[in-house]
C-alpha cells in the first residue's frame, strides 16, 4: 500500500488526468510477471515460445515505426538552454509540460495504469537510487521487472521517506469504448516525447513503447538524470560495461568500458578469453555508477539487474554466455520466429531456416532479400542467468576499477589499442571518441561516424562541456596512482577491401592482457604521438593465426589520417562552445604538434 503522501498525491493527480480504467500497484512477484505475460499472449500482443525449446520465453513484435531510441524526440528540459548544452534537444520546461500535459489528458482511457516502484542498484547498496514508473504498458512492466529491482521492498523504502525519481510513461494510444487495442500501441513520431526535467529529477515519456524510450530506469534515469545527480553530488553515471578479469596467477582486475550503443559492450562484458588461464566474469553490460571510495580509488556498481541486449550477431561463438542466458525466461522483441516456435536472428550461427516469420510476422525465406530480425531486435534477460555473472556482481560498494576503456566502431585511423599519456590526456581520449552510428537509434545517418564523448552523447543530461570538466575534476579528489589507467580500443579496423583486421570477441582477451599488465607496469609499449601503443611483441599472439605484420597494421599511427582526425575534432570541439575545458583544447594542440613532429 502506498503510504508516502507525495506519491499518493501524484498517483491521484495522474489518475484524474489520464483517466485509466484500472490502477495496479506492482508487487514485483513472479506470479504478477507471469500473469501479465499471459494477458499479453491472450490479447495477441505476445507469443509464448515453444516451452520445449525455449521455456518461459515470449516474443513481442513492435509497431514497425517504433523500433529503437528516438534521439530527435528526446529532450533535456533544463531551466535554461545553456544548461542542456549544444548536444541536447532543449525545450523550455514550462512549455514542454504544457504540451505533454495535453497529450497525457485521457491518454490511459480503456487501459490499466501500472505503478512500478523500482530500485536502480542492489537494494542494500548505499549508491542505489529509487524510482517510481507509472505506465500503461504491460510490456514495460514485465521488462522493468527484469531490468530493475521492482516491488514491495522498494515501496517500503519510499513509504519510509527515501527520495525517488518520478518517471511517467504512456504509449499514447487511448481506447474509446469498444475500440480494439493494437498489439503494439504507440503514437506517431511527431507526438513522441522522451523528456527529462533535470532540476526536478522527473522523466515524462509519451508515445513510444520501445527500450530506452519506455523502460525509464535505463537511459532516462540511470544515465540522463543520474548524470545530473552525479554532477551535483560528485560521482559519475556512465554508459559503460563492467568486467572482472582474473589472471592465471589469480590476480583480479576490474575494467569499465565506454562504447556507443550496439558496439559490443554486451559481448565484451561476457567475453570468454581465448588465452590460457585467464577468466572473465560479468558485473554489468551497459551502465556503471562510479563513486570515489574511501581508499581513493574509483568503484563501480551496475545499477541494472538485467540485460537488454542486441540480438542480431549474438551466437554461441560470438557470445556464449548471452546465448546460455537467453535459453529460458527471456523476453524477445522483434526477432524472427521459427516454424517450431523458437526465435532466430541474423548472425545466430548456422544456415538460415528455410521458412520463418520475420519480425513483423510476415513469411520469410532466405530469398526474401530482407532481414528476418530487426537489426535492433533485443533480448531482455535477468543478469544472473548469464553463466559468466560474477558472484559479487551485487556487492553493495561495487568493484574497484583498474582500467577504463573508450572506443567505437572505426574502420581506420584508430589503432587496436593505445594507452593515455596522463589522466587529462585520457579524458581527452574519451572526449574525442568517434563511432559509426548503429541501428540502436532511429537515424538516417546509420554508418556515418559521429563524435560521441564517452559514448554519452545521447545520454548526458546536461552540458557536455560541464560533463567533461566533471571528469577532469575526479583527479583533483584523489591521487594519480589511485586512478584507473585509460585506454582506447578499436576492434573494428578494416583493410582496403573492408575485411576486419582483428578477429575480435574472445581474442580481445589478448588486448585485455596487455591492458592489465600495463596497469601493473609489466608490459611494454612505445610512446607515439597519440599515446602508448604496444609493440607487436607486446601482445600475446600464442595460438592465433595472425602475423606480426598484420598486427603492425592494426597498430599503425598514420600521420595524415590523424591530422585529418585532428581537424575533425577541432570542428567538433568548436560546436561545444566556450564551456569545453581549456585543458582539452590544450590536449588537442599538443596532439597536433606531436603529429607534426612525426617523421
Ligand atoms: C542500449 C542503447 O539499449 O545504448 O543500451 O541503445
Ligand atoms: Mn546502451
Amino acid at each position: 500500500m502506498i503510504k508516502n503522501e507525495k506519491l499518493k498525491q501524484w498517483v491521484a493527480e495522474l489518475e484524474a488526468h489520464m483517466t485509466p480504467d484500472r490502477v495496479h500497484l506492482c508487487d514485483g512477484s513472479q506470479e504478477e510477471y507471469e500473469r501479465l505475460l499471459a494477458m499479453e499472449v491472450e490479447r495477441g500482443a505476445a507469443i509464448e515460445l515453444n516451452p520445449e525449446l525455449r521455456p518461459g520465453c515470449y516474443l513481442f513484435r513492435s509497431d514497425p515505426s517504433d523500433v529503437a531510441r528516438v534521439e530527435n524526440r528526446t529532450f533535456i528540459a533544463a531551466e535554461t538552454e545553456d544548461e542542456a548544452g549544444p548536444t541536447n534537444n532543449w525545450i523550455d520546461p514550462v512549455e514542454l509540460k504544457q504540451t505533454m500535459s495535453e497529450l497525457y489528458r485521457g491518454c490511459m482511457k480503456g487501459r490499466t495504469m501500472y505503478i512500478i516502484p523500482f530500485c536502480m542498484g542492489p537494494l542494500d547498496s548505499p549508491h542505489s537510487r529509487l524510482g517510481v514508473e507509472i505506465t500503461d504498458s504491460a510490456y514495460v512492466v514485465t521488462n522493468m521487472c527484469i531490468m530493475t529491482r521492482v516491488g514491495t521492498p522498494v515501496l517500503e523504502m519510499i513509504n519510509a521517506g527515501r527520495p525517488y525519481v518520478a518517471a511517467l510513461h504512456s504509449v499514447g494510444y487511448p481506447l474509446e469504448p469498444g475500440q480494439e487495442d493494437l498489439p503494439w500501441p504507440c503514437a506517431p513520431m511527431e507526438q513522441k516525447y522522451i523528456s527529462h526535467f533535470p532540476e526536478t529529477r522527473e522523466i515524462w515519456s509519451y508515445g513510444s513503447g520501445y527500450g530506452g524510450n519506455a523502460l525509464l530506469g535505463k537511459k532516462c534515469y540511470a544515465l540522463r538524470i543520474a548524470s545530473v545527480l552525479g554532477r551535483d553530488e560528485g560521482w559519475l553515471a556512465e554508459h559503460m560495461l563492467i568486467l572482472k578479469l582474473t589472471s592465471p596467477e589469480g590476480e583480479v582486475f576490474h575494467i569499465c568500458g565506454a562504447f556507443p550503443s550496439a558496439c559490443g559492450k554486451t559481448n565484451l562484458a561476457m567475453i570468454e578469453p581465448t588465452l590460457e588461464g585467464w577468466t572473465a566474469e560479468t558485473i554489468g553490460d551497459d551502465i556503471a555508477w562510479i563513486h570515489l571510495g574511501e581508499d581513493g580509488r574509483l568503484w563501480a556498481i551496475n545499477p541494472e539487474s538485467g540485460f537488454f541486449g542486441v540480438a542480431p550477431g549474438t551466437s554461441y561463438k560470438s557470445n556464449y554466455n548471452a546465448m546460455k542466458a537467453v535459453e529460458y525466461n527471456t523476453i524477445f522483441t522483434n526477432t524472427a520466429l521459427t516454424d517450431d516456435g523458437d526465435i532466430w536472428w541474423e548472425g545466430m550461427g548456422g544456415p538460415a531456416p528455410e521458412h520463418l516469420l520475420d519480425w513483423q510476422g510476415r513469411d520469410w525465406t532466405p530469398d526474401s532479400g530482407t532481414k528476418a530480425a530487426h537489426p535492433n531486435a533485443r533480448f531482455t534477460v535477468r543478469a544472473d542467468q548469464a553463466p559468466s555473472i560474477a558472484p559479487d556482481w551485487e556487492a553493495p560498494q561495487g568493484v574497484p576499477i583498474d582500467a577504463i576503456l573508450v572506443g567505437g566502431r572505426r574502420s581506420d585511423t584508430i589503432p587496436l589499442v593505445y594507452e593515455s599519456l596522463s589522466w587529462q590526456h585520457g579524458i581527452f581520449m574519451g572526449a574525442i571518441m568517434g563511432s559509426a552510428i548503429t541501428a540502436a537509434v532511429i537515424s538516417d545517418q546509420v554508418g556515418q561516424v559521429r563524435r560521441d564523448p564517452f559514448a554519452m552523447l545521447p545520454f548526458c543530461g546536461y552540458h557536455i562541456g560541464d560533463y567533461l570538466r566533471h571528469w577532469l575534476q575526479v583527479a583533483e579528489q584523489t591521487s594519480a596512482d589511485k586512478l584507473p589507467h585509460l585506454f582506447s580500443v578499436n576492434w573494428f579496423r578494416q583493410d582496403e577491401e573492408g575485411n576486419f583486421l582483428w578477429p575480435g570477441f574472445g581474442e580481445n582477451s589478448r588486448v585485455l592482457k596487455w591492458i592489465v599488465e600495463r596497469c601493473r607496469g609489466l608490459s611494454g609499449a612505445r610512446k607515439t604521438a597519440v599515446g602508448y601503443v604496444p609493440g607487436t611483441e607486446d601482445i600475446d599472439l600464442t595460438g592465433l593465426d595472425i602475423t606480426a605484420d598484420q598486427l603492425a597494421d592494426l597498430l599503425t599511427i598514420d600521420r595524415d589520417k590523424w591530422l585529418a582526425e585532428v581537424a575533425s575534432i577541432r570542428h567538433n570541439f568548436e560546436s561545444y562552445g566556450p564551456k569545453l575545458p581549456a585543458e582539452l583544447w590544450q590536449e588537442l594542440e599538443s596532439l597536433e604538434q606531436r603529429l607534426q613532429a612525426m617523421a
